[in-house]
């Protein structure tokens, strides 16, 4: 609002990248066709308990065989931008080795019919499939997966870089550690916090031996990853407190920012894991390789850490942060999504804030953002959603906001275009800007698609 009480124009600038995101195995299904291997997902969905009400990925939105009506709906939303990710073990079913044509041929496909619509793709190498031949001879604690990593990169790469110009190689490298194996709540559900500490590093080393082979491929390649980022706060300026935030905030953002923007692993937090790990796993060079100039930096925001020491109760044994299980995250008492979430839009605006006042300037994108609530189809045949609509307006502004504060932010990606697998929460949680009837596969577009795809048309707020 200007002093005068009228509304000032909440505008975009004009090449901004408006677009939704989706992932492989959130929405494919077709979980052995033309040659896909199992994943860590596949194998993870069908651990009794691993999954709420034993939901697998195996139909999900059967997006395989649906692209093309999907694409339409974006379309129609007049998407820019379609994030999406490759299914590794699509495309390399021995996760080593020659490429898999027919895997490839389904991303031949979807970027046809994505590219004739006018709309620009953004390809993420890794959503989490890992092929679970790879898991088998050990995972991302073994170093030898980031080098298999960079040779499926190189095919993924050799087969559509001249046609895409966006890559990131890693979405949320920190999911895949500390949930994969640190607390377990994810594939491969492993609960070994050395190995998820080693994983940290081999994801990281993966990031960067992928972008050296992208780059060695096309030089001008635009290359980067996806960070989950979350502005961490103490819950009161007592000294305690302080250190909390400082703890959650090193192994949740410093340890993954510092490494890939800055060539060092922060010291307080080699410091906080010791009894952990020596990070003996770090080889001359690997720094070096994981610092390689990125074009862009994405960042996955949903909500805020707000923390305060630890009260003398012991451990959360479900904690994802290794060293730090014991202290307390608290929140603000806002009211919270369906994932029990806190809704914060000004922590969007800090945590874009954080990383551009603390880390060389670099091209970011807002490559998720969104909410689950418990949609339901009206009598009337619509979804009506104004949480999610009020939720995307909220964080959108504090978007615009920091592109106001001299942010470098180019693009923002709704999470997600479809309602789909949410993990270790199956079909419960429906994140979609479109409602999917799962046992139709009917497709209806919720009111906050529609509120997002005049945002687009007219690149502003209102
Ligand atoms: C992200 N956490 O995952 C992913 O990139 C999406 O695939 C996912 O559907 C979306 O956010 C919503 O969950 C996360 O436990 C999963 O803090 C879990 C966490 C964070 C991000």
């Amino acid at each position: 609002q200007s002093d005068t009480g009228l509304e000032t124009a909440v505008r975009f600038p004009a090449d901004f990248l408006w677009g939704a995101a989706t992932a492989s195995y959130q929405i494919e299904g077709a979980a052995t066709a033309d040659g896909r291997s199992p994943s860590i997902w596949d194998v993870f969905s069908r651990r009794p308990g691993a999954i709420v009400n034993g939901d697998t990925g195996d139909e999900a939105c059967d997006h395989y065989h649906r692209y093309r009506e999907d694409v339409g709906i974006m379309s129609s939303l007049g998407l820019r931008s379609y994030r999406f990710s490759v299914a590794w073990p699509r495309v390399q079913p021995d996760g080593r080795g020659p490429a898999n044509q027919a895997g490839l041929d389904f991303y031949k496909r979807l970027l046809d019919e994505v590219q004739g619509a006018g709309i620009e793709p953004m390809l993420t190498l890794y959503h989490w499939d890992l092929p679970q031949v790879l898991e088998d001879a050990g995972g991302w604690p073994a170093r030898d997966t980031a080098e298999r990593f960079a040779d499926y990169a190189a095919i993924v790469h050799g087969a559509f870089g001249d046609r895409v110009r966006y890559w990131t190689t890693l979405n949320e490298p920190w999911v895949s550690a500390m949930l994969g194996y640190h607390n377990g709540a994810h594939a491969p559900g492993r609960r070994e916090p050395a190995a998820a500490l080693a994983s940290v590093h081999h994801l990281l080393l993966g990031h960067g031996l992928a972008t050296a082979a992208i780059r060695s491929q096309n030089e001008s390649a635009t290359v980067g990853i996806t960070l989950n980022l979350a502005a961490t706060s103490p819950a009161t300026d007592a000294a305690a407190d302080l250190d909390a935030a400082r703890r959650i905030d090193g192994v949740a953002n410093r340890l993954y920012l510092d490494p890939l923007l800055l060539g060092t692993y922060p010291e307080d937090v080699v410091r906080d894991v010791a009894a952990i790990t020596d990070f003996g796993f770090v080889q001359d060079g690997d720094l070096a390789t994981i610092s390689t100039k990125i074009d862009m930096l994405g960042i996955n925001y949903y909500t805020t850490n707000v923390v305060a020491a630890p009260n003398g109760n012991g451990p959360d044994a479900g904690s994802p942060h290794p060293a730090a299980e014991d202290v307390r995250h608290i929140g603000r008492g806002a009211p919270k999504t369906a994932m029990g979430w806190e809704i914060d839009p000004d922590g969007l605006f800090q945590t874009l804030k954080m990383v551009s006042d603390n880390y060389p300037s670099v091209p970011l994108y807002v490559t998720e953002n969104g909410a689950a609530f418990d949609d339901e189809i009206g009598p009337d045949g619509t979804v009506d959603d104004p949480e999610r609509v009020a939720y995307f307006d909220s964080h959108l502004r504090a978007c615009h906001r920091a592109i106001e504060a001299g942010v470098p932010l180019r693009g923002y990606f709704a999470w997600s275009l479809l309602d789909n697998f949410e993990w270790a929460f199956g079909y419960d949680k429906r994140f979609g800007l479109v409602f999917v009837d799962y046992r139709t596969q009917r497709r209806i577009p919720k009111s906050s698609a529609r509120f997002y795809a005049d945002v687009i048309a007219r690149n502003e707020l209102w």
